[in-house]
Parts: structure tokens; C-alpha cells; sequence
């Protein structure tokens, strides 16, 4: 795990951008709300699994080979920004990806490269997106709730009434 604010350049999304230099640690992500573990273990997983209510699992490969004709499609719609109105919560078997979120005064993206091994909670409300990065492959552990309210909702105007969101953007403040 490596986070840092994106620099915001015009290379390809799959490229570092960590030019900014200027690193954040997990506690400033927890500023944001993301909680973020590294190096964790299964018996860890089923810990924070049993604790937040995870009831159930499933594994997604990112790779051309595991999404097949979905692929563009998917890699597109994890890149656009979006917010859920439940926690997004992946555990990183293989490979390595970007989640990017927003800054706390939503100007800027705060990088978050997550690699196997390390376990990312992106709370509910908060913008972001993902990406992969140039080794183009990951495989993730998605968690699941009884009844997960997943769908990515793209960021627009009206979308900042949304209750969920608004409660995040409280919780900033507090
Ligand atoms: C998502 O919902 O953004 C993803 O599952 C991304 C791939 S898992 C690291
Ligand atoms: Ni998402």
C-alpha cells in the first residue's frame, strides 16, 4: 500500500502519477474515512468480515482473460467517478490497482495503490474511482452484505443532495 495525491498529468491512467510526492499514511486516509490494512492474512479477513456484518464473498479477476468481453466496459466504468451508498471493501489476492478518492476539500485525487495482501474500506459517500496499474491484472475478494447497496452512481450535480453523501460529508466535519 502507497498513497499519495495523484499529480493529476496527462499520462495514462494506468501510470504512477506520484510525481506530487507528497505521501499520505493511514491515518491521514482515515481523515477521508478509508480504512486501509496491509499485509493481512485470511483469519484477519473473517475478523473484519464477522465485526462490519460480511456475510458472504466472491472473488473478481480484472484481467482480459476474467472479464472477457466485459472488460473495456468494466475497466471504463471503474474509472469513471462514482459513489456507492454502502462501504466498498476488497481484499487483494493477486496483482495491484488505484483506488483514487477525493481529497477532504474535494479538489484533489488521493491515489491509493493497493497490492495483494492489503485490504481497502472506501466508505460510503465518498467519490472515487479505480483503476489498474501497468502490470494490468488484479484479482480482488469482494465482501458482501446481506442486501448491498452497490450500485456505482456517477458523479453529477444532484447526486451532492443524496443522503448518503451528505452523511459522509458530515462525518468530515466532525
Ligand atoms: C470496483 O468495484 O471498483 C472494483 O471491484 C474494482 C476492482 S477490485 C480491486
Ligand atoms: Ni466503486
Amino acid at each position: 500500500m502507497r498513497a499519495y495525491y495523484h499529480d493529476e498529468s496527462d499520462e495514462h491512467p494506468t501510470a504512477r502519477h506520484d510525481s506530487t510526492g507528497e505521501y499520505l499514511d493511514v491515518e491521514a486516509l482515515k481523515q477521508v474515512g478509508v480504512l486501509a490494512f496491509v499485509n493481512q492474512n485470511a483469519d484477519t479477513v473473517d475478523a473484519i468480515a464477522k465485526e462490519r456484518g460480511y456475510v458472504a464473498r466472491d472473488e473478481i479477476n480484472v484481467t482480459k482473460a476474467g472479464l472477457g468481453d466485459a472488460y473495456e466496459a468494466r475497466l471504463k466504468a471503474f474509472y469513471e467517478e462514482h459513489l456507492h451508498e454502502d462501504e466498498e471493501i476488497r481484499y487483494i489476492r493477486d496483482g495491484a490497482g488505484y483506488f483514487d478518492v477525493r481529497s477532504k476539500d474535494d479538489k484533489r485525487w488521493i491515489r491509493i495503490h493497493v497490492e495483494q495482501n492489503d485490504l481497502i474500506i472506501v466508505p460510503a459517500g465518498i467519490y472515487h474511482r479505480f483503476t489498474l496499474d501497468s502490470n494490468n491484472a488484479v484479482r480482488a475478494m469482494r465482501l458482501f452484505k446481506e442486501a448491498p447497496k452497490w450500485i456505482a452512481l456517477p458523479r453529477e450535480p444532484a447526486l451532492d443532495a443524496n443522503l448518503i453523501r451528505q452523511q459522509y460529508v458530515t462525518s468530515l466535519a466532525a
